[in-house]
């Protein structure tokens, strides 16, 4: 099965991560991993089954001889750089302490040689041990062994069967060779990297995300201004219904006379406003900055208070609702003055960012993490 990330997707999420978040933070490590294309040298890992041929063909890529155990038999992945190729031979796929071992080198790597005995021509158990080691996403280059002990006419079976085996692997044709003295034209086909399956690149990716996600964790995220503006208007609301209604009940139990009504309720609003005010600014650095005496209602309400106390509480009512809608576009305002606004702007940018930066990072874990590598070694057949 292939792997969600296809090359083009997670370039589309990076390159979203890239744009949101380098507006706001340094992301030199990200973009520097995102558009690195021409790195040399081309990093290699050979795998293949034992004796096929691996460590000659290693050898004979970057001109160095290679550390061998008894036999010839190599021991452990060992790495060896010469010729533009840095080139990681391993054992023999049906080793069962390989897993690890590859699953360590993964992130280093761009592409997979998959040698095969051309004598003992691929099968579906070697493609399992293959997608056992390897994320299926990994390109996977195949190379067919010991063209020279193989006719012409077999070959082309052999290939066919190979190129079925190493169906949606990066869809490269096999190639026959002799793994000690390869044509020189295979350093070319060796050399040309597909960065969109590139382990190395994706290694490099995420390590970028993780240095923007931590910079953009640094950076401080304004209020959200709408629900403060939300919390602040209903507060406020309560408190002219309950100095509405103190006064009110002040007025119909004749503790306080019509002309003095409203005067009082305002002196109670003036004082709400102010604590609510120093709130805002104690809690959010914002200032409401109003202060209901400005307000234009009243003075001529009063003469209605004095035709009796249903009047007065009418007047009183309609007051209060004056009050409570002057007091909520004073607020509105000072939450849209350009220097609050541009709190709000830099809000939606650092969640965007983070969000996409998250998602870039969801996106590539799945792969470098090698979802689908599991032990599972090369049953010997
Ligand atoms: N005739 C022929 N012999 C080959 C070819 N490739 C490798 N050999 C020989 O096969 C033997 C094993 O080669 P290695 O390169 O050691 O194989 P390997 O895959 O590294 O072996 P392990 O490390 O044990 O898994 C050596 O004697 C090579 O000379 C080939 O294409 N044709
Ligand atoms: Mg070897």
């Amino acid at each position: 099965m292939e792997h969600r990330v296809s090359g083009t997707s997670l370039d589309d999420v990076v390159c979203q991560a890239l744009l949101l978040a380098g507006a706001l933070v340094e992301t030199k490590a990200l973009r520097e991993a995102f558009e690195a294309r021409e790195e040399a040298p081309s990093r290699l890992l050979i795998l293949g089954r034992q004796g096929v041929g691996k460590s000659s063909l290693a050898a004979w890529l970057t001109g160095e001889s290679l550390q061998r155990g008894l036999l010839g038999v190599t021991e452990g992945v060992t790495c060896v750089e010469g010729r533009g190729f840095l080139i990681f031979d391993t054992p023999g796929l049906e080793g069962p302490e390989l897993q690890p071992q590859v699953a360590a080198r993964l992130t280093e790597i761009d592409a997979v040689v998959w040698l095969v005995d051309g004598l003992m021509p691929a099968t579906g158990t070697e493609r399992a041990a293959l997608d056992a080691l390897v994320p299926a996403w990994v390109r996977v280059i195949p190379l067919i062994a010991r063209s020279d002990l193989v006719s012409s006419a077999e070959q082309a079976g052999v290939a066919g069967r190979v190129q079925g085996l190493t169906v949606g692997r990066g869809g490269v044709t096999p190639w026959w060779i002799d793994a000690r003295t390869p044509p020189p034209e295979l350093v070319g086909h060796l050399s040309a990297i597909d960065w969109t399956r590139s382990p190395r690149r994706h290694g490099a990716i995420a390590e970028g995300l993780e240095r923007t996600a931590s910079a953009l964790q640094h950076l401080p995220i304004p209020p959200d201004l709408d629900a403060i503006a939300d919390r602040w208007s209903s507060r406020w609301r309560d408190a002219v219904r309950s100095c509405l209604s103190t006064t009110a009940r002040d007025l119909t139990a004749g503790r306080r006379r019509a002309r003095a009504a409203s005067p009082t309720l305002r002196r109670a609003l003036v004082e709400v406003v102010a604590s609510l005010d120093a709130e805002l600014h104690r809690e959010h650095g914002l200032r409401w900055g109003w202060r209901p005496e400005s307000a234009t209602v009243g003075a001529s309400l009063l003469s209605e208070l004095v035709g009796g106390t249903a009047s007065a509480l009418r007047a009183l009512r309609a007051e209060a609702a004056s009050l409570a809608a002057e007091g909520e576009l004073a607020l509105n305002d000072a939450l849209q003055a350009p220097g609050v606004e541009r709190l709000r702007a830099q809000r939606v940018a650092i969640l965007a960012a983070r969000a996409a930066v998250e998602r870039a990072q969801r996106e590539l874990s799945g792969a470098i993490g090698g979802s689908n590598v599991s032990q599972a070694p090369l049953r010997s057949t």
